[in-house]
């Protein structure tokens, strides 16, 4: 166990106590030893490894508290329900949302855009109204809004970016009009790491009452997320990207938009009143949770946060800024290579193409040396396109990564280069 302070909900901790190694050995995973080498996880973007405490809380809650929720009148099933209902109070807390029941429990972030795009844009938006997306959305911040535009008849609107990987505010600008009917934007690029001016645009979108949705997807694991500060209307994030379970994540609404907004799911859980005719919904937020939810899951989900609170996001923010730093003064001095999106605001995720090899070539190689790199579109082709790269290597920093594993990197690319430079052996 690490020697952080598990009592306090909020780590008073300062940066110079925070013991990064301790932390580090939380996480049985991260021991492990592929083909002999050390385990240098850099895909973090893609999932986050999960330290003890999320691990044995799950555990914990199939041991001995296991019912299901919100039905059962017995001990356990009120057990079950206490658990469940509290992690939605430390999500509350954890993103200081106004209300707990503007917190929805889903799938993930994917999830929680499509409830967005088919109970708040669909039943909403005309033929010729805008969506307005940015170039450098993840998948699934784009393709539930061109199924939304199918069904509708509205269109698709892209805010351009500059070849650092900033968006490119005049343009957004000129982009809103009366015609734009939601602004759906990522609070962390998962492929370029690029943090965009959300409370600018939020500010833009508002001034024209337009509603914004965020994809915390990434943003949430890196740093403090305030939402009465930054006001959007909708936000995301996935539970496994920010050290929880998978397969958990939740969607924050404004109760004036999520009272207005019909379930797009029907099910159990979601009603409070059924007959052959009709059926009336339940109140906020079970009305969005059809269907015996990830119990477990959001259960883990809150011991997540609970570790992250004890290290303090301006801890992880801080720590990881100096792996970024660290990282990109490495890699820019190994030869051929380019890395792909230098924005002013950056998180921790380093996309990169090498001269002399494909990034699939790239993370084989890298794998057989212990390294977890991330090559390809990363869900986020029209952006490849952008940048005319068919594909980028990515490396992913977490708190609990260190500088050994980013040399680790940049010697297992060298061996790259020399691999494909023919100079092997020589
Ligand atoms: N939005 C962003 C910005 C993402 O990075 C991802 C996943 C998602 C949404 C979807 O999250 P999910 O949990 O619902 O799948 N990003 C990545 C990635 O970069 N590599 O693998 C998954």
């Amino acid at each position: 166990m690490s020697l952080i302070d598990r009592s306090a909900e909020h780590s008073s901790l300062p940066f110079s106590k925070v013991d990064w190694p301790a932390i580090r050995r939380d996480f049985p995973l991260l021991t492990q030893q592929p083909y002999g080498k050390p385990l240098a996880y850099l895909d973090n973007a893609a999932t986050t490894q999960k330290p003890n405490i999320v691990i044995d809380s799950v555990a914990h809650f199939y041991r001995f508290d296991n019912a299901n929720v919100h039905r059962g009148v017995y001990q356990l099933s009120e057990r079950a329900t206490a658990a469940f209902e509290a992690a939605r109070d430390k999500i509350k807390y954890f993103l200081n949302a106004p209300l707990r029941e503007e917190i929805i429990f889903v799938r993930g972030a994917t999830e929680a855009i499509n409830l967005v795009a088919q109970s708040y844009a669909r039943p909403r938006l005309k033929p010729f109204d805008e969506i307005l997306i940015s170039a450098m959305e993840h998948h699934s911040n784009i393709v539930p809004w061109q199924m939304v535009c199918k069904q509708t008849g509205a269109q698709l609107k892209v805010i351009p970016i500059n070849d650092n990987g900033e968006i490119m505010l005049d343009s957004y600008r000129a982009l809103l009009s009366e015609k734009t009917k939601i602004v759906a934007i990522t609070h962390l690029s998962n492929a370029l790491g690029s943090i965009p001016p959300v409370q600018k645009m939020i500010t833009m979108a508002h001034a024209r009452e337009i509603p914004v949705l965020l994809d915390g997807a990434q943003a949430a694991a890196h740093f403090k997320v305030d939402l009465q500060t930054l006001d959007c209307d909708f936000y995301t994030f996935s539970g496994h990207k920010i050290y929880g379970p998978t397969g958990v994540g939740m969607l924050y609404g404004k109760k004036s938009y999520l009272e207005a907004m019909e379930p797009y799911q029907g099910g159990g859980e979601m009603i409070s009143r059924v007959s052959f005719e009709s059926s009336d919904y339940n109140s906020l937020p079970y009305k969005f949770e059809a269907g015996t939810p990830n119990i477990a899951g959001v259960v883990g989900l809150a011991a997540a946060l609970g570790y992250i609170n004890t290290i303090g996001l301006d801890n992880i923010r801080q720590r990881e800024q100096q792996l970024l730093n660290y990282a990109t003064q490495a890699l820019e001095q190994t030869a051929g290579l380019r890395i792909i999106g230098m924005a002013k605001h950056k998180a921790s995720i380093i996309s990169f193409v090498l001269d002399s090899a494909h990034p699939h070539d790239i993370s084989t190689i890298l794998d057989q040396q212990g390294v977890a790199i991330r090559a390809g579109h990363h869900c986020a082709m029209p952006l490849m396109t952008r940048f005319n790269v068919p594909a980028t290597a990515r490396a992913s920093f977490s708190f609990y990564n260190n500088e050994s594993d980013i040399e680790q990197l940049v010697q297992s690319l060298q061996l790259v280069n020399q691999i494909f430079s023919g100079k092997m052996g020589e």
